[in-house]
């Protein structure tokens, strides 16, 4: 496939100020109109041929300033419509009819059905789809959008921007008019027609003015938007208090669809939304998926500033709307709940995803500089590395500073299609700062190693640390230049108080933090009498892997004693992947794994202190997961021996600690009404992990069965179901909760979803018949990416020891599941293909195995450019 690169960019030779659509909507023959006001370029000479891209478009008629244009004088294809000879005036109207089957779209780009509900989904490149057109990010354009449909069919009409004129057609069917005075990129067009129910509210901005709030679900789930609807009013508060960014149109709509691609969609004023992201009460939806509906609301809501009135020059600045919107929903999350909380689950989330992508074939930079399928860069590395990157500009400028840039970058580059460079210039602008060796973070792939070695020397009074960084190498990037980290740090004394020092030596610290600049740095500290525990990358304020020399000792201490929060999980959480791989060794090794009496007890001590948020300590005694450990072994993976290694700690865990833990599960346990805080869902969790570790006791299924039963709400039940199929599968009480709960939701598919996943993640050998089998089960369906990616995508990407079965039936069954995904939906199957981006970690046998399976795909015929892609880079 075609290889399109950042240093190939250049301006179009036209615009499109003004874009009129007329849609007339019919499930297997709708008609587009698009009249197009079309301007060349200034500075451009002559008349350069005018090339709209389209994507299996069939052309149905084109005139030029109001006259049919002659056959010879276009050339049109299902991907393009070439005028090689345009008016040689500077503005000319081309009006274009096509014709497209939204029923037939399968792929869920363009103009598609879900549930019988006209909608659209055009980032990236879905507006082709619909209309030839200029359809890349930079062509900003007017729309006024006329929806034509039958009235009972659709008798709700949305399109972007306010609403106009609407009214009767006869024959049953009417019209509305939409027109959106902001221009915009076509990839944030937006049009649904269908037949909804509707939450209403509205908003007042800091100005004085009203907006209409509406969300639109399937009729009958008005109900479940309420959570969704109080998200998007706190986030439109939040984003003035603390970005000064107020709403702009008279209305802001949300619609649920149930087949949705991705989460969701910030079309400008009209966002489109996987339902799993909008739809929750207590009976359907966990803490977590509430806590998700609350960052996916405000994520889409931020982008109207980050996103929708600054937009992307091109798709290689896809990071400058994602990570800066992710940066936002993050602040946006930890002001509505536990800051400490919060980024100790993002870090869990960064390192869960992003790294291994940074540290395997598919590594690229947070701006890229090639793609042969935009698609497939909407990754953790755009997303969530990008949004650390923000971060980290905010921490070396500081708050105040780093405000006053994003309002330079507001004042600068409202309504441009902005770059990278545009982005890190408003910081250098506001503050006086050079970032030019920074911005390697927006360019270098890969994750940062820091070494670091300390020593104190008590004649002296002084702490000296010895820091090196490196950059391994990543696909196409062999050398690696030297990067500015900022590590924020401090230094603990005995009483669990950072001490302070006299004077330092050696790099440059500002306001708790070490700039390292260089290879290596040798930092001193004077005046320090007592030797400290050191505390580093506090707050994770650098996406790097550290290693430390550092006693146990010392980080027992900082677990329980770190006056950063996040370093305290951290200290805990390392000394348990310590142990884990440790004793992963001894399996190997044939040998009983063995645990540190204090680690142990350590784990008790903290699920028990009562100075600690519930969630933070349900966080710190969750064991990291057995990707988690696989990937920081890094090599030679048997995921069976991980497994068995994670066992015996929950197991020495669960019986040195297990009349405390039954104590403090009991004490939780008295649940009042349910509410879906931050402060509820902590003591929910908290109890959860407790269950986790009491299951696998004598009796553990019986606990966990009545656990089941005597759940009010969907946290608990889910949790208890998990616990009895993942760790009692064969008991009479996994098979009788899973029927029940079958039973129970058997018709609600979102929650059947949790029901495919939980099985999905079943451990051993047992799992890929069982995934199988599910694949026949009435509640699932190929064509539904939230089910195949509950099914199939948890089985492949969260079942290590199912998956990746010794003898390769897991890759077998899963290269046939991509394939037959890949016939109809060529972007989700791409997504489930890049869970085997970390074979070559794995033990030979298994890597052997699963680069055959990869083979097998990329031997498949007519495969997609999407799969082809993700298969061919990550073999090479
Ligand atoms: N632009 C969309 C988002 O909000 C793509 N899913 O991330
Ligand atoms: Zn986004």
């Amino acid at each position: 496939g075609q290889v399109f690169r950042l240093e190939d960019y250049r301006p179009s030779d036209y615009h499109i100020p003004l874009t009129d659509l007329t849609f007339r909507l019919s499930p297997d023959s709708t008609r587009v109109i698009s009249e197009l006001t079309i301007e060349r370029r200034d500075g451009i000479s002559g008349t350069p041929p005018l090339v709209l891209d389209g994507d299996g478009l069939v052309l149905k008629r084109v005139e030029l300033d109001g006259k049919a244009l002659a056959p010879s004088a276009y050339e049109a294809t299902p991907e393009s419509l070439v005028i090689a000879n345009p008016p040689a005036g500077k503005r000319f109207r081309l009006l274009i009819e096509t014709e497209i089957a939204p029923s037939q779209n399968q792929a869920l780009m363009g103009l598609y059905r879900s549930n019988g509900v006209y909608c659209t989904q055009c980032e990236a490149e879905g507006f082709r789809r619909i209309t030839y057109f200029l359809d890349r990010p930079d062509i900003l354009s007017v729309y006024t959008v006329r929806i034509e449909a039958k009235r009972d069919e659709a008798p709700l009409l949305l399109a972007n921007g306010n609403p106009g004129e609407r009214g009767d057609l006869g024959d049953g069917r009417h019209f509305a008019v939409w027109h959106d005075p902001f221009p915009k990129p076509s990839y944030l067009f937006a049009l649904v027609a269908g037949d909804l129910g509707l939450v209403s509210d509205s908003f007042v901005t800091a100005s004085g003015r009203e907006v209409a709030l509406a969300i639109y679900v399937e009729h009958g789930k008005e109900r479940l938007a309420t959570y969704a609807m109080d998200s998007l009013k706190r986030s439109m508060r939040w984003d003035e208090e603390v970005f000064g960014r107020e709403y702009d149109l008279d209305v802001f709509n949300i619609v649920a669809v149930s087949d949705f691609n991705m989460g969701a969609m910030e079309n400008k004023g009209l966002n489109v939304f996987n339902d799993k992201y909008v739809l929750a009460d207590e009976e359907t939806a966990t803490d977590a998926d509430f806590a998700n509906i609350e960052a996916i609301i405000a994520h889409e809501y931020f982008h109207n500033w980050t996103g929708n009135r600054i937009t992307c020059r091109d798709w290689f600045q896809l990071c400058l709307k994602e990570g800066l919107t992710v940066f936002r929903d993050h602040e946006f999350s930890a002001d509505q709940r536990s800051r400490a909380v919060k980024r100790i689950a993002e870090v869990r989330t960064l390192r869960a995803h992003q790294f291994p992508e940074d540290q395997g074939p598919l590594a690229h930079p947070v701006r890229p500089r090639r793609y042969r399928e935009i698609n497939n860069f909407y990754t953790a590395t755009v997303y969530e590395k990008g949004s650390e990157v923000v971060r980290m500009i905010r921490t070396i400028l500081g708050a105040d500073m780093f405000r006053k840039g994003m309002d330079l970058y507001f004042e600068r580059h409202d309504g441009d299609a902005a770059t990278i460079e545009d982005f890190l210039q408003v910081f250098e602008d506001a503050s006086g700062r050079d970032l030019s060796q920074f911005a390697l973070w927006y360019h270098q792939a890969g994750t940062p190693n820091v070494t670091v070695a300390a020593s104190h020397n008590a004649a002296s009074n002084e702490f000296t640390l010895e820091i090196e960084q490196s950059v391994p190498p990543t696909p196409s990037e062999s050398r690696k230049r030297l990067m500015h980290i900022p590590l924020a740090f401090g230094l603990v004394g005995q009483d669990g108080k950072d001490i302070a020092y006299a004077a330092v030596d050696g790099a440059s610290v500002e306001d708790g933090v070490i700039h390292l600049r260089k290879r290596r740095h040798v930092v001193t500290f004077s005046g320090v009498a007592e030797r400290p525990a050191i505390s580093l990358n506090r707050g994770f304020s650098a996406p790097i892997t550290l290693s430390i020399e550092q006693k146990p000792e010392d980080l027992m201490f900082l677990a329980r004693h770190d006056g950063d929060a996040f370093s305290r999980w951290q200290a805990f959480n390392t000394l348990l992947t310590d142990a884990l791989i440790a004793a992963t060794r001894n399996v190997l090794g044939g040998k009983k794994p063995a645990f540190a009496k204090e680690l142990v007890e350590l784990a008790g001590i903290i699920a028990g202190d009562e100075t600690l948020e519930h969630a933070f300590r349900a966080l710190a005694i969750s064991l990291p997961g057995e990707a988690d450990i696989a990937r920081d072994i890094g090599a030679n993976i048997d995921p069976d021996a991980i497994h068995a290694a994670r066992e015996a700690l929950v197991g020495a865990i669960a019986e040195t600690n297990q009349s405390h833990f039954k104590a403090l599960y009991e004490k939780l346990g008295a649940s009042g009404s349910f509410s879906p805080d931050a402060t509820s869902a902590g003591r929910r969790a908290l109890r959860n992990v407790l269950l986790d570790y009491l299951s696998i006791l004598p009796h553990g299924e019986m606990l966990a069965a009545d656990h089941f039963s005597a759940a009010t709400n969907m946290t608990d039940r889910a949790a208890a179901l998990m616990v009895l199929a993942h760790r009692h599968p064969k008991s009479a009480e996994a098979v009788n909760a899973l029927a029940a709960f079958e039973e129970k939701y058997r018709s609600d598919a979102l929650v059947m979803d949790k029901w495919f996943q939980i099985q999905a993640a079943m451990p051993g050998q047992d799992a890929v018949d069982l995934v199988r089998r599910l694949t026949a089960h009435p509640a699932f369906s190929m064509a539904n990416p939230n089910r195949v990616r509950s099914l199939i995508g948890t089985f492949a990407s969260a079942n290590q020891t199912g998956f990746h079965r010794a003898d390769g039936t897991g890759y077998k069954f899963f290269v046939e599941t991509v394939l037959a995904v890949e016939k109809r939906n060529p972007q989700v199957a791409a997504r489930l293909a890049t869970a085997l981006r970390s074979w070559r970690s794995l033990e030979p046998g298994r890597q052997a195995k699963a680069r055959e399976a990869l083979l097998a795909i990329s031997a498949a015929e007519n495969l997609s450019a999407d799969l082809r892609d993700i298969v061919e880079r990550t073999l090479a």
